[in-house]
């Protein structure tokens, strides 16, 4: 009997010994000491040993049980310790994780870039409300009641007075009604248009221009806006102005450069034509002064307009709108 006590004792250690995780090492443990292990097994069936050698055996069982105890919870505890160090535990000499870093909006951008390009000349950024009057969007523009651009189809209706401003123009009026020329002013924002395509978007980005003092002319108009454009894309880039037609200016003029892409030759961006519109601007409306109460004997000014996400397809070689609102970080992340 004695024997046997030893013989399961030295083959719990032999096989503690080449025990490799802690499961194995549980699965032993249940073996050996669990309610129906060797060790257990053994000190119920004492009693069928002789009542002489009883005290002995009970004593040995209960001893080599203890020790089984103590050696099975030191081997878990190094176990458990080496899978620590294999897996979980933090290795400090690492390279830590960079986060990624956050750029402005590539329209953010471009509207920033066109405003700094008009502050340098003595523009003040103001901006305006983005849902309007129909006052301050149409009326006081010399947009008449009839005129197509109050059409359904294009405006966002609040209410019957009130719209979501389709351009930036109203923030003009707001400010020229609180001061007296000289007034030199650049309004960027969002605006709203019911019309959705691969070129437009229901809300998109303007910035727009108004020059009002004494004396100003056409000229003026000329070289403000070839010295913007300059310094927008290249002090190279050849443009025209090219008579058009605003209610709220006149005479009116578009401005186009030469494309971009084909450098004039005509291509699909350009419609073969080798010019792309950039900007339309004018005279201001001498009616667009009366409703202001601006003295138009004395007063004149030129104003201009154009689309942020235009410009920033131009100059980034970007075909369809709608990646600017997509929030696709692949796209995003390079600008
Ligand atoms: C365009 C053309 C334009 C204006 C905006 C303006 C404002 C006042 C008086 C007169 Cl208060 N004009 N703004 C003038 C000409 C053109 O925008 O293509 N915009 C995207």
């Amino acid at each position: 009997m004695e024997n046997t006590l030893e013989r399961i004792y030295a083959d719990a250690m032999e096989a503690l010994a080449s025990a490799t995780d802690v499961d194995a090492v549980s699965d032993l443990s249940t073996q050996y000491l669990g309610r129906k292990g060797h060790i257990t097994h053994y000190l119920r069936n004492i009693s069928s040993l002789p009542v002489a050698e009883r005290p002995q055996a009970g004593k040995r069982a209960n001893e080599i049980k203890r020790s089984l105890e103590g050696e099975f919870k030191n081997t878990l505890t190094r176990l458990a310790n080496v899978s620590k160090t294999a897996t979980d535990r933090i290795d400090v000499s690492l390279p830590g994780r960079v986060p990624e870093k956050g750029s402005l909006h590539p329209i953010t951008q471009i509207t920033n870039h066109i405003c700094n390009i008009f502050s340098q000349m003595g523009f003040d950024v103001v901006e305006g409300p983005e849902v309007e009057t129909d006052y301050y969007n149409f009326e006081a523009l010399n947009i008449p009641k009839n005129h197509p651009a109050r059409d359904m189809q294009d405006t966002f209706y609040v209410s019957d007075n009130v719209v979501l401003r389709t351009h930036t123009s109203p923030t003009q009026p707001r400010v020229m009604e609180k001061q007296p020329p000289p007034v030199r002013i650049i309004a960027p924002g969002k605006v709203y248009r019911c019309d959705s395509d691969l070129t437009h978007t229901p809300m998109f980005h303007q910035v727009e221009g108004l020059l009002v003092d004494r004396h100003v002319s056409f000229a003026d108009l000329k070289g403000t806006l070839t010295a913007f454009i300059h310094q927008m894309f290249d002090d190279q880039t050849t443009l025209r102005f090219r008579p058009s037609f605003f209610p709220f200016t006149e005479p009116s003029a578009e401005v186009d450069i030469r494309c971009v892409i084909c450098r004039g030759k005509g291509c699909r961006v350009c419609s073969q034509t080798g010019w792309l519109e950039i900007l339309g601007s004018g005279m201001v409306h001498p009616a667009v002064f009366e409703n202001i109460g601006y003295d138009t004997n004395r007063y004149t000014g030129f104003a201009f307009g154009m689309g942020v996400e235009r410009i920033a397809m131009l100059k980034y070689g970007i075909d369809d709108i709608r990646r600017y609102f997509d929030n696709d970080y692949r796209f995003l992340s390079q600008f």
